[in-house]
């Protein structure tokens, strides 16, 4: 239909007409016939003319890579055309964008509206079996829509949207190498001195893009910082002395999100150490990721790696079968060890047991795992495994049961660099998965500060497997050839 498009135009137009038949198949199965998306607006501040900075919804994202245009419309209904509502307000104060002109744009009948008058004219005049998504504005109770956010929908799209498309892959390649050179750049400015400002700053100067263009507030911490799992207080001064850098810093490529987290030290060969143990433990989690991996296995098993871990360094006296049954692994280990990853950073349906609804239950002491469903082929995760020496959880842990199996004196000196965090994206592929990030540092100029050893990252390497990792691979391999 298109012979001369190039190769991400026709990706496009894949992923266009699989999510046509998607949301078909969804707004049949709910008794529907079309839906309206709304990209969102910028809301106001309480008692001023200023505006917060505008973020489109998720669900507007899916179809269109317009992420900084607030205010616009898509109706979609199968085997009709699909009408893209263009904002273009009138007025002198602002500049109005430019309607879209890239290839996407041949899939829609694009209408300009200067107002949500304006734009309501522009729709079909019957919206009667219409189903919209977004957040609710006054002047939609005289859209005549059937349904506004109605919940069945919202869980099928919810649920599919676990599955990438080639289109949101090659999106999210692109993404991942944009996030690893500015990871780059913000390592060197951590060697050179910088403040936890300063490094932020040169991650965004190196991925072109500014703070409301990232899909989430990077955590940028240096030294004790580290141990605040979602740090955002960017101090403008450089510390004392610098001995460990965590940064949680990810792009978005046309809407869609990468999150990638690297640890660095500044000299301490201890500490250094203990990064590269994290970092092997990593990419030996990483090994596990194929269809059919049940993710509460990943994390019970990034629990039991993580013990052996503690144990080794002499940070706690615990046998690693114990240390998870105990919980205390949860003291230096509290959060998940990876989620899906798409139109959002934390995306959505992690937990969901079904289309329909439902939820897959997590395991018992571990609330705050974000994924609990079986891997299948073409969606994108995370794997971020990682330790922290958190004041709030160790006063706790000083007390029995947990007292006395902590080497305090080892936690005392370990404090002052905060935690570690190792952090990549994977695509699971029919046979196991790419790794997102690695591949792309590798792609990226390898500078001599580099903290990332050569011949790491290789999901192909020989990597030593525990009795425990053996059992997650063979419920992996029994669930994949299954189906
Ligand atoms: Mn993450």
């Amino acid at each position: 239909m298109h012979p001369s498009r190039d190769e991400s135009a026709q990706l496009y137009d894949r992923h266009f007409t699989e999510m046509m038949r998607q949301t078909g198949a969804a707004l049949r199965a709910c008794g529907y016939d079309a839906l309206l998306l709304h990209s969102g607006t910028a809301p106001t501040l309480f008692q001023d003319d200023q505006t917060y900075p505008f973020r489109a919804q998720a669900a507007f994202k899916l179809w269109v890579p317009l992420v900084d245009a607030p205010d616009c419309f898509l109706y979609l209904e199968p085997g009709a055309p699909a009408v893209l509502v263009f904002h273009q307000p009138p007025g002198f104060w602002n500049k109005a964008a430019d309607p879209p002109e890239e290839d996407w744009t041949s899939h829609f009948e694009l209408r300009l509206a200067g107002d949500r008058a304006a734009a309501r004219r522009a729709l079909p005049a019957s919206l009667a079996r219409t189903a919209f998504i977004g957040e609710p504005f006054p002047e939609l109770s005289g859209f005549g829509l059937a349904a506004i956010n109605p919940a069945r929908l919202i869980a099928r799209l919810h649920f599919a949207r676990a599955r990438k498309t080639p289109w949101q892959i090659e999106c999210l390649r692109r993404g991942s190498r944009g996030a690893a050179h500015a990871h780059l750049a913000a390592a060197h400015a951590f060697r050179s001195g910088g403040s936890e400002f300063a490094i932020e700053l040169a991650f965004l100067a190196a991925c072109g893009l500014r703070e409301q263009e990232l899909p989430y507030n990077p955590i940028v911490a240096l030294n004790e910082n580290g141990a605040a799992l979602h740090y955002q207080m960017l101090a403008r001064t450089p510390p004392a002395g610098h001995h460990s850098l965590l940064i949680d810093a990810g792009t978005e490529f046309s809407g869609l999100a990468t999150d990638v987290t690297r640890t660095h030290c500044a000299r301490d060969p201890d500490f250094t150490a203990l990064i590269a143990a994290m970092d092997t433990l990593q990419q030996r989690l990483c090994t596990h990721v194929r269809p059919g991996l049940d993710w509460r296995a990943l994390h019970l098993l990034a629990h039991r790696l993580i013990a052996e871990l503690l144990r080794d360094a002499g940070i706690i006296r615990s046998h690693s079968e114990e240390a998870l049954e105990s919980g205390l692994s949860t003291v230096f280990f509290p959060h998940g060890v990876g989620h899906l990853l798409g139109l959002q950073v934390h995306d959505v349906g992690g937990t969901m047991l079904s289309p329909e609804g439902g939820e897959i239950e997590r395991p018992p002491g571990h609330p705050h795992l974000r994924l609990t469903r079986v891997l299948e082929e073409e969606w994108v995760v995370t794997v971020e495994p990682g330790i922290y020496f958190i004041d709030e959880l160790l006063a706790a842990a000083r007390n029995p049961p947990f007292g006395r199996h902590i080497n305090w004196s080892r936690v005392e000196a370990l404090r002052r660099f905060g935690g570690i965090r190792i952090e990549d994206d994977l695509v699971v592929t029919r046979t196991g998965h790419e790794n997102l990030t690695r591949d792309a540092f590798r792609a990226a100029a390898a500078p001599a500060l580099s903290a990332w050893p050569a011949g790491r990252g290789s999901p192909e390497a020989a990597i030593p497997t525990s009795s425990a990792e053996e059992l997650v691979s063979r419920g992996a391999r029994a669930a994949s050839s299954g189906d």
